[in-house]
Order: C-alpha cells, then structure tokens, then sequence
C-alpha cells in the first residue's frame, strides 16, 4: 500500500477515496477535508470566537486539534454528565490534551451546577439517558456561548454520525429533524451558531487521526448507549459501506446538497413564536424551557 500522494509506505487506507496515505499525507487530507467543510459551508467568519464542545473522545479531541492547526483558535467547553467513572475518565482526557497545549478550557458540570446528572434525568423521566443528555448538552453550550461572547459551538459530529441520524430521520420521515439536520445552523435570536467541521471524515479516519497525532482520548464508549438506536444504524450502514465503500459519503452530502432544500423552509434553530423561558431566559415556545422542565423534574427525585 503507497501513499496516494508521495509514494512512500501508507499508513490507512480510505476506501471511499481509493486512496493510502503516509501519515503526514493522512494528517493533511483530515486537515483538507474540514477546510473543505468549513469554507464549502461558510461555517467560520474570521473574527469568530470558536467555542469547541469537548467530550474527551477520538471526535472533539481531533476536531479542536484540527481547528487550532487551521488558525481558528478556539476554546473547549466540556460538560460533566455525571455518568460514574465514565465521566470522571472523560474530564481528564479533555483536560490533559488542554494542558499540554496551553488551551483554554472551560467546564460545566451538570451535578454540581444544575442539581442533577444524566441519570438522575433519565430515572426521573424513564426515557432513554440519551434524549436528557442531548437536550442538556445543547441548552448549556448555547447557553454558555452566548453568555462568554462565542459566536459559534463547533461539535464533533462525523459522517458516521450524520448519516446515522440521517437514516433515522428518513426511516422515520421526520420532517421536522430533517430540516435540522444541517452541516450549519445559522444564529438567531437567543441561539449562536452551530457547525459540524468533521462532516466530511469519518469514524475511523478520526481515530487513526488521534493515534497519528497522539491525541490520548477516551476509548470507552458511555455506557448508557446502548438502546442508543443511532448504534444500530450505524451497524447497517457499516455493512452497506463494506460492500458499497463512499454509500455514507453518497449518503450524507447527497442530502446536504440536494435533500435538504426540500425541507428547508427556513435554516435557522429557531421556530416563529418563540418567547424567553420565564426561569433561563433561554428561548423556548412554552412558558418553561425543556431544560428548565427537565430540571425540576430531575432534581425532586
Ligand atoms: S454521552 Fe449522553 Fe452520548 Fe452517553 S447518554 Fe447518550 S448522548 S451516549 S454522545
Ligand atoms: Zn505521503
Ligand atoms: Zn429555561
């Protein structure tokens, strides 16, 4: 296996490409691919404040890393979710890689700033972890962007991911998550920016991208994922890519530049008749915000 680029020995292949790299030839196609994304989907102006949504795994390690090395000189913000040791590991890989750089990261931890954690959440409102971690996780970045001036929320989301949701939402034709799903969701009032510069690269090109760059990162997968429905179509979409390789790639870029305009009525995060949450402030369509409800709902249990 040669490098596409210069010949020398490959270190990964990637199928969808037809193509080998060495490893400074992998780095600079990871690189590529996310200023492709950044400048095909106007996701950063150049004064932006850039604030990285930081998990401790493969995804947001190698996204922030990316971002510094592109010039965008972005923060981290990780979140406490509260779930055990799992969590505990979590904050001391995005703390370490934070360190070693001379990054700033800020934390929120959901136990000891709101009162409750992802499983307190989930036993108060018996749903799966994963709908009161999501709803947690994009209230309190939004909300802590717009309160230290960032003008953007960049997250980890790779292709593996956004085809999975993807699948889900057509199986399911939700209209409503279809017109959500977007590489970019512009700022509105009471919302920053939200981007995805990894939507071009893959599940595996960011854990080879890691090992690569010697990005320590927690290689645990959270432990309340597993009636996670987003695992299963991952499975299917992995066989599909093993017969078909670039079907997820096809897939996923397909619909961004030709599904969703169908869906599209208007890009924004915000819906017409929103009004302030009469706790946070944050905007929602009811009286209470889902988060300010799902916190009392959480922490009188
Ligand atoms: S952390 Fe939270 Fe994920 Fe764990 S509970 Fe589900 S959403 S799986 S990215
Ligand atoms: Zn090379
Ligand atoms: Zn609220």
């Amino acid at each position: 296996m040669k490098c596409r680029v210069c010949r020398g020995p490959a270190v990964i292949d990637v199928r969808r490409h037809n193509a080998a790299f060495c490893r400074d030839h992998f780095v600079v196609h990871c690189r590529e691919q996310v200023r492709r994304a950044l400048s095909d989907h106007h996701m950063l102006g150049p004064d932006d404040r850039v604030l990285v949504a930081v998990s401790g795994g493969k995804d947001s390690l190698a996204l922030w890393d990316l971002l510094v090395e592109l010039g965008a000189a972005p923060d981290g913000l990780y979140l406490g979710l509260g779930i055990g040791e799992y969590s505990d590991e979590s904050g001391q890989y995005a703390r370490a890689f934070a360190d070693a750089r001379g990054l700033t990261l800020h934390e929120v931890d959901l136990g000891a700033d709101w009162g409750f954690t992802v499983p307190d959440a989930a036993a108060a409102t018996r749903r799966v972890p994963c709908s009161a971690c999501g709803l947690s996780k994009r209230h309190l970045f939004n909300t802590f962007a717009l309160e230290h001036g960032y003008d953007v929320v960049a997250t980890g989301h790779n292709l593996d991911d956004e085809a999975a949701v993807l699948l889900g939402n057509v199986l399911r034709w939700d209209v409503e998550y279809l017109r959500r799903q977007a590489p970019v969701l512009p700022t509105a009032p009471g919302f920053v920016r939200k981007v995805k510069p990894l939507v071009r690269l893959g599940e595996r090109e960011m854990a080879a991208y890691c090992v690569l760059q010697r990005i320590d990162y927690q290689v645990e997968e959270c432990p309340m994922a597993a009636g996670n429905r987003h695992l299963r179509f991952k499975d299917v979409l992995n066989s599909l890519e093993d017969s078909s390789p670039g079907t997820k790639a096809a897939f996923v870029q397909g619909f961004i530049e030709r599904g969703h305009a169908y869906f599209d009525d208007d890009q924004t995060d915000a819906s017409p008749d929103l009004r302030r949450c009469a706790e946070c402030g944050a905007p929602t369509t009811a009286e209470v915000c889902a988060f300010c409800r799902l916190r009392v709902r959480a922490t009188r249990s």
